[in-house]
């Protein structure tokens, strides 16, 4: 028989590659959805169109207890992905309260609910590099302090302290991944990569004529998120429950993201890119490369696409539907 995934953040970037992995493995995958979303579907569902007939969608709120149980009372789910969070950084600066509750008490309320139905599915944690925030050393690792920058990474601080406690008081398999940033055609415009290559398509068709960024400085260790949920689902696979860093172990600037990304289409970036002050943040994480090499001995995962591999795609894809839409 086919094994059951429970996926929450099926709508966003990493749920739908996820969604996809899961589904070439013949699991049979369902997705917690938000209400909202399936009455608007065309708006909603886009990075998930094309799987719409193979997968099972429940309306629930991460913000209900009782929404969350009553999907999981249903179905006899053997791996559960906990992917769905506010999780736009600045987003946390602007409205801590809202990201405190959603990411720390939605992860409570899943684990909670679990425990309580089928305290033997595998829980995965979407933990983040934003936990190191300041860092305290160079590369960061499993063993690295968390000194979190943002409400944003106070937040996953919490969820990953939860989904260890889990484990240690009630014997639950809940792993928690450390991921680093990682991106991709279907990455939200409102994070700095997407908004840099949709930026360029649109210069490149004459419909916008500069990019306003913030901190050109901060460095970040950048992988593919299609490589990213593979490491998620190995996770789950293996013997032990753990915690894991996901990371290239390479580090670049926002500037040199922008200098690949302009000459992709044959332009320089300064010549369109103007720092504006109301994109930096409060209090900045400026450096974070990852050390995965835990996960490469332990799971055998190993990232398969390079930062110049990632700028290119995001690029061609930006100019590519720009073009399809421009007929
Ligand atoms: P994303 O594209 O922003 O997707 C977030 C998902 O969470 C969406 O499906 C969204 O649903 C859902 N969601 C947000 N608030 C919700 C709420 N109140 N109730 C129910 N669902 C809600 O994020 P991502 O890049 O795929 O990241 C997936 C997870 O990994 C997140 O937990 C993120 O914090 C974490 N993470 C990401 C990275 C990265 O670089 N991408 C790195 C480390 C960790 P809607 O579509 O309805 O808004
Ligand atoms: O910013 C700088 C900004 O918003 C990256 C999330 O997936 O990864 C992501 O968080 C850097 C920061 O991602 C702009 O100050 C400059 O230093 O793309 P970002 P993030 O904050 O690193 C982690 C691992 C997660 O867990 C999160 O969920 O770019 N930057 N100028 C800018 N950033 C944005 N968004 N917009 C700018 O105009």
């Amino acid at each position: 028989m086919s094994k059951k995934a429970l996926i929450t953040g099926i709508t966003g970037q990493d749920g739908s590659y996820l969604a996809e992995h899961l589904l070439s493995l013949g699991y049979d995958v369902h997705g917690i959805v938000r209400r909202v979303a399936l009455e608007d579907a065309t708006r909603h569902f886009t990075r998930i169109a094309h799987l719409l007939d193979r997968l099972q969608l429940h309306a629930a709120s991460l913000e209900s207890y009782p929404s969350i149980f009553h999907v999981i009372s249903r179905h006899d789910f053997d791996e559960c992905y906990h992917l769905a969070a506010q999780s736009f950084v600045a987003e946390s600066f602007a409205d801590g309260f809202s990201t405190m509750n959603t990411n720390i008490n939605g992860t409570h309320y899943m684990l909670a609910a679990l425990r309580e139905l089928r305290p033997d599915c595998r829980f995965y944690f979407a933990g983040s590099s934003e936990m190191f925030g300041k860092v305290s050393e160079v590369p960061q690792r499993e063993t690295t302090a968390f000194h979190p920058r943002s409400p944003y990474g106070i937040s996953k601080v919490a969820g990953f302290q939860l989904t260890r406690n889990y484990r240690e008081a009630y014997g639950m398999f809940c792993s928690n991944g450390i991921l680093f940033n990682h991106e991709g055609a279907r990455r939200g415009f409102e994070f700095v990569t997407r908004k840099i290559t949709s930026t360029v398509a649109r210069i490149k068709y004459n419909l916008a004529n500069e990019l306003r960024l913030g901190n050109l400085e901060a460095k970040r260790d950048w992988g593919h998120a299609a490589d990213y949920v593979q490491a998620m689902y190995l996770m789950l696979q293996h013997d032990t429950p753990d915690d894991f860093v996901i990371a290239t172990g390479e580090t670049h600037s926002v500037r040199e993201f922008c200098e690949l990304a302009f000459a992709e289409v044959n332009l320089d970036y300064q010549d369109y890119v103007k720092v504006d002050e109301r994109f930096y943040r409060p209090a900045e994480v400026e450096l974070l490369v990852g050390d995965a090499s835990k996960a490469r001995r332990v799971l055998g995962w190993k990232p398969t696409r390079t930062f110049k591999d990632i700028v290119k795609e995001m690029v061609r894809e930006d100019v590519a539907a720009l073009k399809s839409n421009s007929g």
